[in-house]
């Protein structure tokens, strides 16, 4: 194990400097991530949420620790097996690290110079633990199996100069994978991204967010706030490091089928006045009631606007963006094209974007799923056809167009709590983005619905407060709440899971009053 441990801190330096990506473990994680199964992803996602990253490092750790005590017995006996195992690991993160999509070629290097580390080291201590001495043939024949698997030190006349000196050569490769892991992390740590994000000032708007609307939240003590803040906001991605990129390398790239190419860097985005709309974004994998949705003023370059300049040729009907990471996210360009406030979005409540969610630059186009529009990190938009390419996701069997479903959801009273009898607050959101909510309704152990409250309409591209006022009577009871939406159609009552375009049904919330 300590022979591992010391196999991967060697890898975590070498990768703080060939650069993100090429950390073995990092990439075997990401490689695991693209390569679940739906079902897999689905249950992981579902009871995890969005601690499912740690939990898979964790995993993948346990993994390694697990084969490198079988390792490490082997070793004793067999040098050359333990050397096969440590090279695997090698294998493996160089492989992965090779694969990822945007992999370049000495992305591998961390991996192999960590494994080269690991068999030294594992060959330094299977001789310790032999008390300095390769275990003579006839020795081996005499012990047994289970003597040579319990016992390597037994080997030696007193025991002890070999337990001693095994355990310091433990305690030196131990101690040298943490320098090594602790170095390499703060190197990566030093990507400038955050200090390039710092050095970014925002110009005023040129067209600013319609001024708030009196009465836009409701008035129910304990409300989430209309606006989401910042470190609130839900994060989907499939990065198991966040992306650093800093604003100097980065550049945002129109090509396909198009008249002109165009190639922009931050500040051209930044100088072309910019445009500031008050958006609500959801994610496809939100169950019923659940949490992955969102609101934030987004400031930006309209995509449309990027688009007609580089002319998007007859028959492209699919904008296909690219992240940093290699994400990859199918739009259709006619809902880029019909009027709706299609951004490139640099900046969120007021700010850069924050790392975690896209800095410098990120798509956002209203109405539709985050998994088929709002690319972070985004690099590269490429003018093609549906029929051409499939985007990540699709490849996975997600729909290929992701309109967003009309929702809503209970927040207050928190389910299970204990509201008195008497007057009961209750009050949550409800979005259908770029149709708007036009009304919603609550029943109360499914009686009769009854019109709720609602807060005033920000824009049809934001979720929309609402409010009711229960007269609450002692006892277990169910509120339910459905919506309808800008066009006039109900909210769908059927229970649908989010895979492969979206989750449907009514959110209820369980109260005891007493
Ligand atoms: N580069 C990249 N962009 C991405 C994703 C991703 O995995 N990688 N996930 C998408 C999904 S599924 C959603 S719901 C939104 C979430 O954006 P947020 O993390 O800022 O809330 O980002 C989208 N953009
Ligand atoms: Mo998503």
């Amino acid at each position: 194990m300590c022979a591992t441990a010391l196999s991967l801190g060697v890898a975590e330096l070498v990768a703080g400097l060939t650069g993100p990506g090429s950390s073995p473990v990092i990439a075997v994680g990401e490689t695991l991530i693209d390569a679940a199964p739906t079902p897999v992803k689905d249950f992981t996602v579902r009871t995890l949420g969005t601690g499912d990253k740690p939990m898979l490092v964790g995993g993948i750790l346990i993994v390694l620790a697990l084969v490198s005590v079988g390792a490490g017995m082997i070793a004793v006996r067999r040098p050359v097996a333990g050397d096969a195992v440590v090279a695997l690991f090698g294998v493996v993160g160089a492989m992965c690290a090779l694969t990822r999509p945007v992999a370049r070629w000495y992305d591998a290097v961390p991996a192999l110079i960590g494994a080269a580390a690991g068999v030294i080291a594992l060959r330094l201590l299977a001789r310790a633990a032999l008390g300095g001495h390769p275990r003579p043939a006839s020795a081996r024949a005499r012990a047994g199996r289970s003597d040579a698997l319990a016992s390597p030190a037994r080997t030696h006349e007193s025991g002890l100069p070999g337990r001693r000196r095994f355990l310091a050569t433990s305690g030196a490769a131990a101690s040298l994978a943490l320098v090594t892991g602790g170095g390499g992390t703060l190197l990566a740590a030093r990507s400038g991204a955050s200090d390039s994000r710092a050095a970014v000032r925002l110009p005023r708007p040129q067209s600013p967010a319609r001024p708030l609307p009196a009465g836009f939240r409701t008035a129910v003590p304990n409300m989430p706030p209309f606006f989401t803040p910042t470190g609130d906001f839900y994060r989907v991605d499939t990065a198991l490091l966040v992306p650093k990129v800093r604003a100097a390398d980065w550049q945002l790239r129109v090509h396909g089928m198009v008249q002109r190419e165009l190639r922009l860097s931050l500040a051209d985005l930044l100088g072309r006045g910019l445009t500031e709309r008050d958006v609500t974004l959801s994610c496809v994998s939100n169950e019923v009631g659940g949490p992955y949705v969102g609101t934030a003023r987004w400031l930006g370059v309209p995509l449309a606007q990027l688009l007609r300049e580089a002319g998007v040729r007859a028959g492209a009907d699919q904008l296909l963006s690219r992240s940093v990471d290699g994400m990859s996210i199918g739009t259709p360009v006619e809902a880029v094209l019909d009027g709706r406030d299609a951004l490139v979005a640099l900046a969120m409540n007021g700010e850069p974007l924050p790392l975690a969610h896209g800095f410098p630059a990120r798509l956002l186009v209203p109405g539709l799923y985050g998994y088929a529009s709002a690319t972070k990190w985004v690099v590269d938009l490429e003018l093609t056809t549906f029929a051409g390419a499939d985007a990540y996701w699709v490849r996975r069997g997600w729909a290929r167009n992701g309109p967003v479903k009309t929702a809503s959801r209970i927040d207050i009273p928190r389910p299970f709590s204990r509201p008195r009898p008497g007057p009961v607050a209750v009050a949550g959101v409800a979005y259908a983005q770029h149709r708007g909510v036009a009304g919603v309704e609550v029943r109360i152990d499914a009686g009769p619905w009854t019109q709720a409250t609602l807060a005033t309409q920000v824009s049809p591209d934001t979720w929309r407060q609402w409010s009711f006022r229960w007269n609450a009577t002692p006892g277990l009871h169910r509120i339910e709440v459905r919506a309808t939406d800008g066009a006039g159609h109900l909210q769908p009552q059927a229970r649908a899971q989010p895979f492969p375009d979206g989750s449907t049904g009514w959110h209820s919330t369980v109260v005891t009053v007493a």
